[in-house]
């Protein structure tokens, strides 16, 4: 085997992505990985950005297929190397996206005898991976160059279809590892002609249920959705059926006059949801994460309303235990006779009432839900709002109506790879992208931000820093021996100083213009600080959640 034959077969193997639709590299350093890495580089239809830290760089593909929809590949040296794709290979897999996970590896002999950076390979990303194919070397025949066509079109087709994930090829790579003369034409001549892929594949055909959604009082919940357009299906649905649509920013539906968007501060109100039960619901999406509405939904009192889910894969998300029928089919399924108004009417002078006294009580001031509130508001359909987990996402959905795509690392709702995901949708994203963090997601991932420098992607980061994990002190942990130390863990961090280091620019303001004025001044690369008191924030959520019963009650 000479590095031709190894260069050959990568370069066949890279042409053949290109013709599957994938654009986007994420390489990270090494030398048992040169051939893929340098392949991957030169080939011209793809773009490949370099990122030092492989666990970083997977987020920032994680966030390039999230935002595109199209598969991102991966690209690494063995060892560690590959294990620091772990968390976004997990996330990837939970939150259905696409990605391509290329790892190098040394050949079967050079395993398990000591040899140098090396470890178990196989399978390493288990179950999280859709696919996992061992790649050996082996001369470059017209054979070989099509069996390695045909694996790109597999490993490809594999991770978009269906449910959506990640798919991992190991690749045994041989010494020597640097070509020493001009590589060939390839054996076989090539792809196919007109760019055509070698195999190509089709979406299946998608079959309506036909469900016969009936009743008086049906509700729709909707979460997270991976397809472009869904969002506005079934806002456009709720609106022309007269049904209450309850949906979390994420699933791009809360638009239209039939949008509930503070469910979560009107289900916090004792008893009101008892009054506004339904007789059938509907949920497309994944669940959101309020809460209040999953235990309202899991919790009716008998007869317990027929609960239908929407899934386009099937999938079972259904941790209550209230769902009763699991369709695999998206919101082209939601047929139904329409309602006249006195149902959503209902639900729609409920959610003035708690928009007003919320508005009361946020008042003026740069309150952590005024942030939420404010970032959302000034988002354009054309942006994207990228918001980390924590407080920032259940802000957004209890506070905040924006026309931006929502997206969000939520598949397992970690905190890690906040700013590496966020980085990674606004290289593939057309508007613009903000980022809307707390302070422990971006420190978690601050070295996430040496992607701004080493591939040219713009980000506003928006960062609450309450000088730790708010949300904690909403829990029952709060004020235990050893919680602020291990549980809130006060860091200290002053950002201006990351972000001088990072080459973003950094600004912190104090009131709500300067907090406009400075998202809208915003032209590269910059850091939004907001700092706030974690204790009053408890105490500022408590005090609106109050305020809503109390309007509620008096409408009542
Ligand atoms: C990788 C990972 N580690 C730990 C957690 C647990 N966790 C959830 S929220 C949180 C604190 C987040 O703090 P911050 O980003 O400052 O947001 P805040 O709670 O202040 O809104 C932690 C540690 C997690 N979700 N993911
Ligand atoms: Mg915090």
């Amino acid at each position: 085997m000479t590095p031709t034959d190894t260069y050959l077969g990568l370069r066949a193997f890279a042409d053949e992505l290109v013709r599957c639709g994938v654009q986007h590299v994420c390489t990270s350093p090494g030398s048992r990985s040169a051939p893929l890495v340098l392949t991957l580089h030169r080939e011209p239809g793809l773009t490949a950005t370099s990122h030092i830290d492989e666990r970083s760089g997977a987020f920032f593909g994680l966030g390039v297929a999230k935002a595109t929809g199209r598969p991102a590949v991966l690209a690494c040296t063995s060892g560690t190397a590959a294990a620091n794709y772990a968390p976004a290979v997990i996330e990837a897999y939970e939150a259905r996206v696409p990605l391509l996970v290329l790892t190098a590896d040394r050949p079967w002999e050079l395993r398990d005898v000591g040899a140098g950076q090396t470890i178990d390979q196989v399978k390493l990303f288990g179950r999280a991976a859709k696919w996992f194919v061992e790649i050996d070397e082996a001369p470059a025949t017209a054979e070989r160059m099509g069996f390695l066509r045909r694996l790109a079109c597999r490993a490809v087709w594999t991770a978009v279809r269906g449910r959506p994930g990640p798919v991992h090829l190991n690749f045994a790579l041989r010494e020597p590892l640097i070509l020493d003369e001009r590589l060939p034409r390839e054996p076989g001549g090539g792809g196919r002609a007109d760019g055509r892929a070698w195999t190509e594949s089709h979406a299946p055909a998608r079959a309506v249920p036909d469900l016969h959604l009936e009743g008086k009082r049906p509700v729709l919940v909707a979460g997270r959705m991976e397809r472009p357009g869904d969002g506005d299906a079934v806002a456009g649905f709720a609106a022309r059926h007269r049904w209450p649509l309850l949906a979390d920013p994420l699933s791009g539906a809360r638009r239209g006059d039939a949008a509930i968007a503070h469910y979560d501060a009107l289900l916090r109100v004792p008893n009101w949801g008892e009054g506004f039960a339904p007789d059938l619901v509907v949920r497309v999406g994944d669940l959101p994460t309020s809460k209040p509405l999953r235990q309202w939904l899991a919790g009716f009192s008998p007869p317990a309303p027929r609960q239908v889910a929407l899934d386009p894969a099937g999938a079972w998300q259904d941790p209550d235990a209230a769902v009763g029928e699991i369709h695999p089919a998206g919101p082209e399924a939601l047929r139904a006779e329409p309602l006249d108004d006195g149902w959503l009417d209902g639900w729609r002078r409920a959610d003035t009432v708690a928009r007003t006294a919320m508005g009361r009580v946020l008042g003026g001031g740069l309150s952590e839900p005024a942030v939420a509130v404010r970032v959302a508001a000034a988002l354009g359909p054309q942006d994207t709002l990228f918001v980390a987990a924590s407080m920032p996402v259940r802000d957004l959905e209890t506070f905040a109506v924006t026309q931006a795509r929502v997206l969000s690392n939520r598949g397992a709702n970690g905190i890690d790879g906040t700013a590496s995901t966020a980085l990674g949708v606004a290289a593939a994203s057309a508007g613009r992208t903000v980022l809307l963090t707390g302070d422990v997601a971006l420190l978690h991932d601050v070295g996430g931000l040496l992607a701004a420098r080493r591939t040219g992607a713009q980000l506003t980061i928006v960062v609450i820093n309450n000088d730790g994990g708010g949300i904690f002190g909403f829990l029952p942990v709060a004020g235990e021996d050893g919680y602020d130390e291990h549980v809130a863990t006060p860091h200290g961090i002053d950002f201006a100083l990351v972000a001088a280091t990072f080459g973003f620019t950094h600004v912190l303001v104090d009131t709500p213009e300067a907090f406009d004025d400075a998202l809208r001044s915003a032209a590269r690369s910059n850091v939004v600080e907001v700092r706030t008191d974690r204790t009053a924030n408890v105490q500022l959520h408590r005090g609106i959640w109050a305020a809503v019963a109390k309007a509620v009650a008096v409408q009542t």
